[in-house]
């Protein structure tokens, strides 16, 4: 059963001291972990809420782009923004895959998704209000997303890893559509580049969010890093976008809202101010600007498939009945 209350990287488990002993020395060795092996119940379920939630990211991802399919200002922008927005439909659906090789279907994912016990990305529960926010997305999101699922490629987990080597490769032409309509716009007239400017300045707070809680908040990271399904902690990856960043948007000619962003000789990084984590859990537990539009646009999409659903049921059903006779 999928459920926030159940699932956690606890490793309370039945199994003895042996078999658990047994599976981390699989895992310390590298060994790809694939759905019909023996697997403490702590580990299932860790990737059962980790890749559900991932699925349910991908696809409420899909809202706050598409929301400017229509408004696109040339058709080749719309021609770009479609396709990765197809591709986001399309990496939730490997996703959804990859968890129900771990005895999780598709319907009990959704359930938790629409009755808000799965979480998704907070990211998504930010509105897009300029076209500019468009091209932060690909550039920021996809950005940081691209660094937390890059060593994902290399989770312990066989089908989550293989689905993330064709996830990665999308995400990276993401990712260059987003700075290709950010440089356009800040090389752009000043009123192009001041929305380029304000559109970072609303998102680059709740994009260093999507890394998760701090380390010392982070109640699954020890647990999953053991089973290596996660490689990097939250802290580590955030630290390693910011480095990567910062200098993206000095070429940009635009300004990171972080008056305590300055480079750390000693540790070869940049040195950030506080974030908020207030807001991340506000929004996290459904208190953020477009949670409920968005769980809303989710259950609407579930009602209007039912049809789909109960005819391809009726037609397994029929083909079943015809190969019987
Ligand atoms: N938003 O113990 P922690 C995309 C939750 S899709 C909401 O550190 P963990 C894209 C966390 O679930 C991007 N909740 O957790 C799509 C946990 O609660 P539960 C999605 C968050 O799992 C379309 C609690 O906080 N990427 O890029 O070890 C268009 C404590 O956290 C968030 C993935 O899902 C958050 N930001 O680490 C464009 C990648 N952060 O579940 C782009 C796969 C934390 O115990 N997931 N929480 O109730 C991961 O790598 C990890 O799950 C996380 C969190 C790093 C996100």
């Amino acid at each position: 059963m999928y459920s926030q209350g159940l699932i956690g990287a606890d490793g309370r488990t039945a199994e003895d001291q042996d078999f658990l002993n047994r599976f981390q020395a699989r895992i310390d060795d590298e060994q790809k972990i694939e759905p019909n092996d023996p697997m403490p119940e702590g580990y299932r379920r860790t990737l059962v809420r980790q890749i559900g939630q991932h699925a349910h990211s991908e696809i409420v991802g899909m809202l706050p782009e598409g929301n400017w399919i229509t408004r696109a200002p040339s058709l080749r922008r719309k021609a770009s923004l479609l396709a990765k927005v197809q591709d986001e439909g399309g990496h939730g659906l490997y996703l959804y895959s990859a968890a129900e090789t771990l005895g999780v279907s598709r319907e009990q994912m959704t359930e938790e998704l629409l009755t808000g016990k799965a979480k998704y990305s907070s990211i998504f529960n930010y509105p897009t209000l300029s076209w500019a926010d468009i091209g932060t997305i690909g550039w920021l999101v996809d950005g940081a997303a691209i660094m937390n699922q890059i060593p994902l490629c290399r989770c312990s987990y066989g089908p989550y890893a293989r689905a993330m080597i064709r996830i990665c490769k999308e995400e990276s032409f993401h990712q260059r559509q987003g700075y290709e309509i950010v440089m356009k716009l800040a090389q752009g007239s000043p009123e192009q580049k001041a929305m380029a400017q304000e559109s970072l300045d609303r998102f680059w707070q709740p994009v260093l969010m999507m890394f998760g809680p701090p380390d010392s908040e982070s109640q699954n990271t020890d647990q999953s890093t053991r089973w290596k399904i996660k490689r990097f902690t939250n802290d580590e990856l955030r630290q390693k976008f910011v480095d990567a960043t910062v200098p993206q948007a000095e070429f940009l000619g635009l300004t990171i809202p972080d008056p305590d962003l300055k480079w750390n000789e000693d540790k070869q990084g940049f040195d950030f101010g506080p974030i908020d984590w207030d807001e991340f859990w506000r929004v996290v537990k459904g208190k953020g600007p477009m949670n409920r539009q968005r769980v809303e646009a989710r259950q609407k999409a579930w009602d209007d498939g039912a049809w789909v659903r109960e005819a391809a049921l009726a037609h397994a059903e029929k083909r079943r009945a015809m190969a019987a006779e």
